[in-house]
């Protein structure tokens, strides 16, 4: 696979010496205005990153490399068979900028193969942990004891140069995510299978041998795999995995470090954790109005008792996007082709309905449109997956390689520690008054 290592690098160096020239003749330039408000409302509309893997249109939704999903699905090579995108042909295109030909695929798919074989004392800290820790805190001690074979942290130790950051994060980004199916999947046969494992099958890629290590023979749970985890992959820079990664590891602190702390981003119920938490309010509003086939009447009145006490309606909204998010729409073609008439579907179908225009009544929400996680868990619960404590690992799975292709192009870059100024409600306070030293240099 060194054509894949051996292009990124060209692209990273052709990158680099732009962003210099780039620099050195517009650094000066002004992009934009930062309003009191932003500071104290998450930085919501603040530019403060270069992320060069995808970017988010607050209308359109996700591009990677410029192509949207439903072009995703027609470019990137797919599973014998198969029709959904391998993900990783969409590693490659993160990563080169490129779309990858049938070959390069079956080269990762292979490299990722051969990386694959999980150190025995990952397994034993997992087992370290009882039974009923969620599987998010299981994942990230797993990839925290992973991290004892971080070629990166021992290079650096033995005192690597600047310039050889990026190989080494590199290694360390194809093992990790060679390793998280097999890591992934145990914490899921430990805590909801009776601990029996199943072997990797050298034979399928990385999706398939995933659901395979699940449990799961299903060939269409395996299409739903390579969908699930195409989609879930990468949100631009600025969303909570994504930039907690890239923050980390811009300490240099390497990648297996860097990944865990965005997967302790990640387990947060506004972000990664809406996976599960849509699964179990459908669950819990079945069980309140005592049907699996709610009317939309039954489920505004639901709605409205959620808001009522104060809580927020999950997989509906978000901090950047305006409209439908295409990775809803993507699952919802998926549904609507392979299993119409399950009746969790068609309750999310109303449930799509039947929000939007009660969270606009509301005249506070930015947005009252779905987002990714508004559908997933519906996919899963068909498939035979209820066990929705688990999903989240599932998106972080997938997240690995975004995340882990941003900060690959973060080192290639030669990124430094990122840094920004803080202030203190009393120095605003000041600064209102006229004091303009707050801000700093
Ligand atoms: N239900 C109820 N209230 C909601 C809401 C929802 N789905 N979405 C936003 N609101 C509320 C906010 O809590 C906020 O209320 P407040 O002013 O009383 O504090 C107000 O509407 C304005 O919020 P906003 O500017 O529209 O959104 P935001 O950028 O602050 O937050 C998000 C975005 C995603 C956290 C929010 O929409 C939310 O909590 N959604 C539900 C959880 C969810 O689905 N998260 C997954 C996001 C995608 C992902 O990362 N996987």
């Amino acid at each position: 696979m060194e054509k894949m290592k051996n292009l990124f690098k060209q692209k990273a160096d052709q990158t680099a010496t732009e962003v210099k020239d780039l620099l050195k003749e517009h650094g000066a330039k002004k992009i934009g205005e930062v309003h009191l408000s932003q500071i104290f409302q998450g930085m919501r509309g603040i530019t403060g990153l270069v992320y060069e893997t995808s970017l988010l249109d607050s209308q359109e939704g996700i591009r990677f490399r410029g192509f949207s999903i439903p072009e995703l699905q027609q470019k990137l090579p797919k599973a014998k068979g198969g029709n959904e995108p391998l993900p990783e042909g969409l590693f490659y295109l993160m990563l080169t900028g490129e779309v990858p030909s049938e070959a390069d695929v079956q080269a990762i798919s292979e490299e990722w193969r051969k990386r694959g074989t999980v150190p025995a004392h990952v397994y034993a800290t997992v087992d370290a942990l009882p039974k009923d820790a969620h599987p998010m805190t299981q994942f990230i001690t797993a990839v925290l004891a992973l991290q004892t074979e971080s070629q990166f942290a021992k290079k650096y130790n033995e005192g690597m140069a600047k310039k050889d950051y990026w190989s080494y994060a590199y290694e360390d980004a194809m093992t990790l995510i060679a390793r998280l199916p097999a890591v992934a999947a145990y914490i899921y046969r430990r805590k909801y299978k009776g601990g029996k494992t199943i072997d990797s099958d050298p034979k399928l890629d990385w999706s398939a041998n995933f659901a395979h290590l699940l449990g799961f023979e299903n060939e269409q749970f395996k299409e739903l795999m390579r969908l699930y985890l195409t989609i879930h992959t990468d949100h631009e820079g600025g969303n909570v995995s994504a930039h907690t990664t890239y923050l980390v590891g811009s300490a240099l602190s390497d990648p297996y470090l860097a990944f865990a702390a965005g997967m302790a981003g990640l387990a947060g119920p506004l972000h990664g954790l809406a996976n599960q938490e849509v699964i179990k309010w459908i669950f819990e509003m079945q069980k309140s109005i005592g049907t699996d086939q709610p009317t939309g009447e039954q489920i505004a009145d639901y709605v409205k008792k959620t808001l009522s006490e104060g809580k927020v309606v999950p997989g509906y909204g978000h901090a950047v996007l305006r409209k439908t998010d295409p990775r809803f729409s993507a699952q919802a073609e998926f549904a609507k082709k392979h299993c119409p008439h399950d009746p969790i579907v068609q309750t999310v179908t109303k449930i799509y309905e039947t929000v939007p225009p009660i969270l606009q009544s509301l005249g506070k929400i930015k947005n009252p449109w779905p987002n990714v996680d508004a559908h997933s868990g519906a996919l899963l619960v068909h498939y035979g997956m209820k066990e929705y404590e688990y999903y989240t690992v599932l998106f972080g799975v997938s997240r690995a390689l975004g995340v882990l292709a941003g900060l690959l192009w973060a080192r290639g870059l030669g990124f430094p520690l990122e840094r920004p100024k803080s202030v203190t409600v009393e120095s605003v306070k000041k600064w209102l008054k006229g004091d303009d030293q707050i801000w700093g240099d």
